[in-house]
């Protein structure tokens, strides 16, 4: 445990989660852990769903069905750390620290907040402007070193190294500079109906993404609806984005190359090459929500899962938050 890697990442319940959030994130996690060499913290990032609107109950729900997600994907609770952001107190006092270590210019630099708060007009909430610095300080905690992310999220993980560094250089040496994990297939899976934009569970637009828990013949709907091109061949290329995105969904999840499918699909339609892509997604998908279906439906799992993750991420936690404390000037409880 000691000499291990510590890896931390999160998702937010902000929506059900989409084939984007499990490509780009969870499937990578799971194989992260397979490596054996890491230390594993993956939190329920609930604080980060309330900086918009959210239903309280859709949010309970959410956040317990993120976390069955995990598990149901293949995240061992016995060999990670599998919490609930809101659970571990250490993530809110760092950040409001950390808030005071940023500047303004930074925060709205961030591209995500540019768009959201595109979108927002008069009533934007604050939250989404300090939203990078709780993200800084849920990787900062942990002494993290490797953040696996979506390409997205690259330049929030940016802005949590400049704050780490700038904090080390200000008060001495505190954290450790956490690294990205990219993986490039699935760094950006991109909506079904605009390819030029990313998948992304809080769109208005149903048909745009797969959620995880889509039942077979919706997936396939959505799979035969995403939009393509004219050319009518299977190529990987930026000339044809929904293509390549659909080759990227395919390879994936059969961990093949892009160039094998195009050369497999050389002689087929899109028709063809959609209903394969289609059933590969369900046959990915259908043991993972089978067996959230059973943690849904028992939640005391569920409970002792988080129960026991947020005790061992507060114990780490609160040792970073200490030296913090200290440094900054606060009298020690
Ligand atoms: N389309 C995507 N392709 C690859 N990776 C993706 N991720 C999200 N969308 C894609 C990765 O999923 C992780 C968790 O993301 P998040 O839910 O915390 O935040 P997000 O990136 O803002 O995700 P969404 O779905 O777009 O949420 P909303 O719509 O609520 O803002 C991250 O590792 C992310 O890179």
């Amino acid at each position: 445990m000691e000499n291990k890697k510590v890896i931390f990442s999160g998702i937010k319940p902000s929506g059900d989660l989409t084939l984007g959030n499990y490509l780009g994130a969870i499937k990578n996690w799971v194989k992260l852990q397979d490596d054996n060499q890491y230390d594993c913290f993956y939190c329920v990032v609930d604080m980060h769903a309330i900086t918009v609107k959210q239903t309280p109950k859709d949010l309970r729900r959410r956040t317990l069905e993120v976390l069955a997600i995990y598990i149901a994907a293949g995240i061992e609770p016995e060999k990670n750390t599998l919490f609930i952001q809101s659970h571990v107190p250490a993530h809110s006092e760092l950040s409001w620290v950390l808030t005071c270590n940023s500047y303004m210019g930074e925060l709205g630099r961030m591209t995500q907040y540019k768009d959201k708060s595109a979108k927002g007009g008069e009533s934007i909430g604050a939250g989404l402007f300090t939203y990078p610095v709780l993200m800084a300080s849920d990787i900062l905690l942990y002494q993290t070193e490797l953040v696996p992310v979506g390409k997205d999220q690259i330049q929030h993980l940016e802005l949590a190294r400049d704050i780490a560094m700038r904090f080390n250089n200000a008060y001495s040496d505190t954290f450790k500079i956490p690294e990205g994990y990219v993986n490039k297939q699935a760094s950006k899976i991109m909506d079904l109906q605009n390819p030029e934009k990313k998948m992304s569970k809080s769109d208005e637009n149903p048909n745009g993404y797969i959620l995880i828990m889509d039942p077979p013949e919706v997936i396939r709907k959505k799979i035969s609806r995403a939009v393509t091109d004219t050319v009518g061949k299977v190529n990987y290329t930026d000339d044809q984005p929904g293509i390549k995105n659909l080759i990227n969904i395919m390879g994936t999840i059969r961990g093949v190359k892009p160039e094998e499918i195009v050369e497999e699909y050389a002689d087929k339609g899109y028709a063809d090459f959609k209903k394969d892509v289609a059933e590969v997604i369900i046959s990915e998908l259908q043991p993972i929500q089978e067996r959230v279906n059973e943690l849904m439906s028992n939640k005391k799992e569920l409970e002792e899962i988080y129960k026991s993750g947020a005790q061992k991420a507060s114990y780490v936690a609160n040792k970073t938050l200490r030296k913090v404390m200290k440094k900054v000037g606060f009298i020690p409880r």
